[in-house]
């Protein structure tokens, strides 16, 4: 009876890894196809949405760098569709005064807007885009070579 069982059991179980196997092939299958679709498009390190209007951003290098230019790639959609409009970026530190950094964005056009930016100094910025009257804030850090001694 024991003996019985135990062979069920075994027979259970390899049915069940007969019926994984190509559900494991296939799922792998499904990711390869996607990270090969990903190769064309932008991955965007940050994204905020807010009354229907989506903003992307991507930061070239990733961290971040102080005092060597940065790139900030935005895409904004509204409802899914590409939104071609005025863009501004602000950076502000949240523990001091930086002055005037606010910047217009590039438009490259399909929603696209480019911003090449050097930060002044190392530590948490604040950045802002604004878009359509509204407001959209990312914390970030610059990394640079004060960070590794700063109190954080
Ligand atoms: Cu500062």
């Amino acid at each position: 009876m024991a003996g019985m069982k135990k062979s069920g059991a075994v027979t259970e179980n390899r049915r069940r890894i007969a019926l994984l196997k190509p559900l494991t092939m296939g799922f792998c299958a499904v990711l390869l196809v996607f990270s090969l679709a990903g190769c064309g498009s932008r991955h965007y390190e940050f994204s905020q949405s807010k009354n229907g209007i989506t903003v992307e951003m991507a930061i070239t290098p990733y961290p971040q760098q102080s005092l060597v230019p940065n790139t900030y790639d935005l895409k904004i959609t509204r409802n899914g569709q590409a939104l071609n409009t005025p863009v501004k970026m602000d950076f502000k530190m949240t523990n001091m005064d930086m002055g005037n950094n606010l910047v217009q964005a590039t438009a490259k056009g399909k929603g696209t807007y480019e911003v090449r930016k050097m930060l002044s100094m190392s530590g948490k910025w604040q950045i802002f885009v604004e878009t359509q009257g509204q407001k959209f804030v990312f914390d970030t850090t610059a990394a640079g070579q004060k960070v590794k001694n700063a109190k954080e």
